[in-house]
């Protein structure tokens, strides 16, 4: 069984920083002003530990494939026990804009003579500006080689029971350090997208707001908002609410208690240590709100079984 795990990607030194934004632009090189206006946000965090969450990720997937033997239907099954029948599980990683390249990835699976395998995103929502643009760049590589390989798509999982569970717990957590539950607000957050790519059908707001939904459902919250974080430094019109425009809002009507959970993200990054730890913080500081955020996921094993739980699921449906 073969998984090509793919994640956004960071930029490893503050020189990458350049080519990096360049490749978000589509090949267009950002202006001085917003490259260091970048900068200046990295350095402010020290540094985005994303690849590494990505890479931990990816190993403990391999590892969680290779250990338990998956509920395969019984014709498929060894006579000899209950067996991988395809092999040991091998977990390749590509990001979709720094490296390893979703092109490298693509490149070594065909060497070691992978021609199937279960494709998905380190990001539960599909939308046309994440997982159809990381879709597009396996399309690219495929184009170069010699034989196809065939991907077996995850395209989204925003409503898994084994995510929400996961996003629950570590709100919960947060919970545990309110001082009065049940007036605080509940707000869940994913990255913005430009709202042409909603107004031609886009499902990403309503994945997003299932997963908002089950969460809050799960933990009976008395009320609870959606917000979208981190809109491009672009001028056109970006999904809202933005985060912190709801912040301010939620202060001027008396709550003096909240709770952020970026449900976008799996993994911490630039985007939840300065856009929610140190600019959102800042925004609720200002008109009195105690913010606390949920942790994220990163590579603890509730989401791993998750991400297993998938690639199985999509394996067995293709066999
Ligand atoms: O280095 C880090 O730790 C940050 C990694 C990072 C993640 C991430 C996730 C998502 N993005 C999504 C959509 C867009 C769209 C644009 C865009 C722009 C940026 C820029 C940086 C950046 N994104 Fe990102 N995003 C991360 C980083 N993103 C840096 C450029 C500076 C800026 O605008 O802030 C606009 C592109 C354009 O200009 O054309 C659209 C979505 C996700 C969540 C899904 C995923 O993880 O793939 C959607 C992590």
């Amino acid at each position: 069984m073969n998984v090509l795990l793919m994640a956004y990607g960071t930029p490893y030194t503050p020189e990458e920083i350049a080519p990096y934004y360049t490749d978000i632009r589509r090949g267009r090189r950002p202006t001085e002003e917003l490259l260091k206006e970048l900068a200046e946000r990295y350095e402010a965090i020290g540094k985005s530990p994303l690849n590494e969450i990505t890479l931990v990720q990816a190993m403990r997937l391999q590892a969680l494939l290779n250990l338990e033997a998956p509920p395969y239907p019984k014709r498929l099954q060894s006579p000899f026990g209950p067996r991988a029948p395809h092999g040991p599980a091998r977990v390749y990683v590509g990001t979709k804009h720094w490296l390893p390249s979703i092109g490298e990835a693509v490149a070594a699976m065909h060497e070691d003579g992978v021609r199937r395998a279960v494709a998905l995103v380190a990001a539960p929502h599909y939308s046309l500006r994440s997982v159809a643009e990381y879709q597009e760049k396996v399309e690219a590589a495929l184009k170069s080689l010699p034989e196809p390989i065939e991907f077996l798509w995850v395209e989204s999982y925003e409503a898994h029971p084994g995510l929400i569970a996961a996003y629950a717990r570590r709100l919960e957590e947060a919970i545990w350090r309110l001082k009065d539950p049940r007036r605080a607000a509940y707000v869940f957050t994913a990255h913005s997208i430009p709202v042409a790519a909603v107004e031609r059908g886009d499902p990403y707001p309503r994945q997003v707001e299932k997963t908002a939904e089950l969460i809050a459902k799960r933990l009976s919250l008395p009320r609870y908002f959606v917000a979208y974080q981190s809109a491009g430094r672009t001028p056109e019109p970006w999904l809202g609410p933005d985060i912190n425009e709801l912040l301010r809002r939620l202060g001027e009507e008396g709550f003096a208690e909240a709770v952020v959970q970026a449900v976008g993200f799996p993994a911490d990054h630039l985007e939840v240590f300065y856009d929610l730890d140190l600019e959102a913080q800042a925004t609720a500081e200002a008109v009195g709100l105690r913010l606390l955020r949920a942790r994220s996921l990163n590579a603890d094993l509730d989401y791993i079984e998750v991400l297993k739980d998938l690639v199985e699921a999509a394996w067995l449906r293709s066999s």
